[in-house]
């Protein structure tokens, strides 16, 4: 088996700025935000949130990571529950389900503080449905409000302050985020007050990336196997009504054997886990979802984890 190097992890670059931002003309809230995860989509949201003059508590699993906000003027927090109770809305952005579960219901999580009365609590990890009302009843039944606000984006976008916003849950906290929003997302869509539906259609546009990731990633490795120039085959894809603009950088990516993450294959096989469970509980039958994420599992177990999902073009050369 083949030695795979991890792909290197970016610093954050505090100065760095996305081009739309000047253009936005931001009003920053007055409400104090607190912010718990600074991983690579944390770090980049907290870090426009920080220039855009919001007030910023936060908090890391490991601490370290939370030094160039300090530097930059946020606050730290020694817990998760520190955080809630310095801010009036809480965000969340973690790995998976049960990191954003923890963090809610664990050991110094949000609900250790039990009056949430005045606090409001926006989750925009990746979960399932059931995750999310969970975390929404705890939340409620501290008498706290809460919303889902998944980001759909890549890293990239995320830096380009381009990410979507898709939310639900209580509508006077998507309000009071708009200056957030705002500074990182260029485009929000509140889906209704039942907390669930802004994961479902997540999870659902996460589905067409996972099987057109795929479908292009055997298509490039046949013609490889031709040894047909993957340049040529993207120049002439892009010429065709079939192109997407995500589609034509993921194929300069697998051509250029470029796997940089923009968007995890372990958070890609992450989702489509969640979209297969979700369809289980209702029976509907995702066999071309199920073999995609057999794909990615297998490509995670070959080494490329922590790299781009469209690293999947390195199995399917195999
Ligand atoms: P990263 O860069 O992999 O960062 C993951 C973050 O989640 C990082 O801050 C982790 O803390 C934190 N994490 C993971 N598990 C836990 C638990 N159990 N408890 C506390 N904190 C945890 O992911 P991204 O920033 O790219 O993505 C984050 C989410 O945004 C994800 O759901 C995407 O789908 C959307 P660490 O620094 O390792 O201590």
């Amino acid at each position: 088996r083949p030695v795979v190097t991890r792909p290197e992890t970016q610093a954050i670059d505090m100065n760095s700025r996305s081009n739309t931002l000047a253009d936005r003309d931001i009003v920053p809230s007055e409400q104090t935000f607190g912010f718990l995860g600074l991983g690579m989509m944390g770090s980049t949201i907290v870090k426009d949130l920080i220039y855009t003059k919001h007030k910023v508590v936060v908090w890391n699993r490991t601490i370290d990571k939370c030094q160039p906000f300090v530097d930059a003027g946020a606050e730290v927090k020694d817990t998760p529950m520190d955080v809630v109770e310095a801010a009036d809305i809480i965000f969340c952005c973690v790995s998976d389900p049960k990191g954003a579960k923890d963090l809610v219901f664990g050991n110094c999580g949000v609900l250790q503080l039990k009056d949430l009365r005045n606090k409001a609590y926006v989750e925009m990890s990746t979960i399932d449905p059931e995750t999310s009302m969970d975390i929404g009843e705890g939340i409620k039944q501290c008498n706290g409000r809460y919303l889902e606000a998944q980001i759909h984006g890549s890293r990239q976008e995320a830096a380009d302050g381009m990410l979507i916003i898709l939310a639900g849950g209580d509508r006077t906290v998507f309000e009071e985020c708009h200056s957030c929003f705002k500074t990182i997302a260029k485009n929000t869509f509140f889906l209704g007050t039942d907390v669930g539906n802004a994961c479902k259609v997540n999870l659902i546009l996460q589905t067409i990336l996972g099987v057109s990731l795929v479908g292009l990633a055997e298509a490039l490795a046949l013609a490889d196997r031709f040894s047909i120039s993957l340049n040529d085959i993207i120049d002439i894809f892009d010429l065709t009504s079939m192109k997407s603009p995500l589609l034509l950088a993921k194929g300069k990516e697998m051509a250029k054997g470029d796997f940089n993450p923009q968007q995890p294959l372990s958070h890609m096989q992450r989702d489509l886990r969640l979209v297969l469970n979700m369809a289980e509980n209702l029976d509907q039958s995702m066999p071309v979802t199920s073999i995609t994420n057999e794909v990615f599992k297998h490509t995670k177990r070959l080494g490329y984890s922590e790299h781009d999902s469209s690293a999947v073009f390195v199995r399917s050369r195999f």
